[in-house]
């Protein structure tokens, strides 16, 4: 356990291994909230939070958007990574140089030193807002790990094994943390369960969570 002292402000952070290839760095961004935040908000005036629909046509309760050369995009057509914004037929919004740089840095404490992401999905939960179980398994190379960072309102995530039938852990990720997934950890099934109410002074009555992919 480390203690920063900074700017009047104290951050704690630890690092701790969930399973082999999944590494938690528990607030590991809180240095760059503020940062993180007004880059967020500049990304979304560009590409909006939006409800995507499954493949079945049902709305997704988590609100989606992404930026970066490549975004994960879900319709009646499917699941898939592209260089454009559906809604404004423009490339996504570039990734913030706060973002690229927290996701590098995360990669490389957890031991993947040339993690290069050109993705970064930011999904926005609200009370009630789930992830069922699934995998990520859009992208290209398996060998890249997914770096996740949570922020606002904190969540129970579920992390469960290769298999659907392998009982979940649930595992509380709260402001700051971020969780790097790769190794034998990077098909894993997970999900997030309903999000409580709640306020976070910074961020209000939500859930942004980022994740970064190397997706082409
Ligand atoms: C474990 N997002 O966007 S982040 C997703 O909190 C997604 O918004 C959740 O699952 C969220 O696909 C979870 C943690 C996460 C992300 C990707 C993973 C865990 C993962 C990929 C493989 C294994
Ligand atoms: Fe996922």
């Amino acid at each position: 356990m480390t203690m920063d002292l900074f700017d009047g402000a104290s951050t704690l952070e630890s690092q701790e291994q969930l399973a082999p290839g999944a590494v938690l760095l528990r607030g590991f961004a809180a240095a760059d909230e503020r940062e993180l935040l007004s880059a967020l908000a500049e990304v979304i005036t560009q590409a909006p939070f939006r409800h995507m629909r499954t493949p079945g046509g049902l709305p997704m309760s988590v609100g989606m958007s992404n930026c970066g050369a490549l975004g994960w995009i879900s319709d009646r057509a499917g699941y898939r990574y592209g260089p454009v914004d559906p809604l404004s037929s423009q490339p996504w919004p570039p990734l913030p140089e706060v973002f690229l740089q927290l996701a590098t840095h995360a990669a490389e404490r957890a031991g993947f030193s040339r993690f290069v992401p050109d993705a970064c999905l930011i999904n926005r939960y609200e009370p009630g807002s789930r992830l069922s179980l699934h995998q990520d398994k859009n992208e290209r190379d398996f060998g890249q790990p997914i770096v996740s960072v949570s922020l606002g309102l904190p969540v129970v995530f579920l992390f469960g094994g290769l298999s659907r039938s392998v009982p979940a852990r649930r595992i509380g990720l709260m402001h700051g943390d971020v969780v790097v997934w790769g190794g034998p950890a990077r098909l894993s099934y997970h999900g997030v369960l309903p999000l409580k109410e709640g306020f976070h002074p910074l961020v209000g009555s939500q859930r942004p969570n980022l994740t970064f992919r190397k997706a082409g």
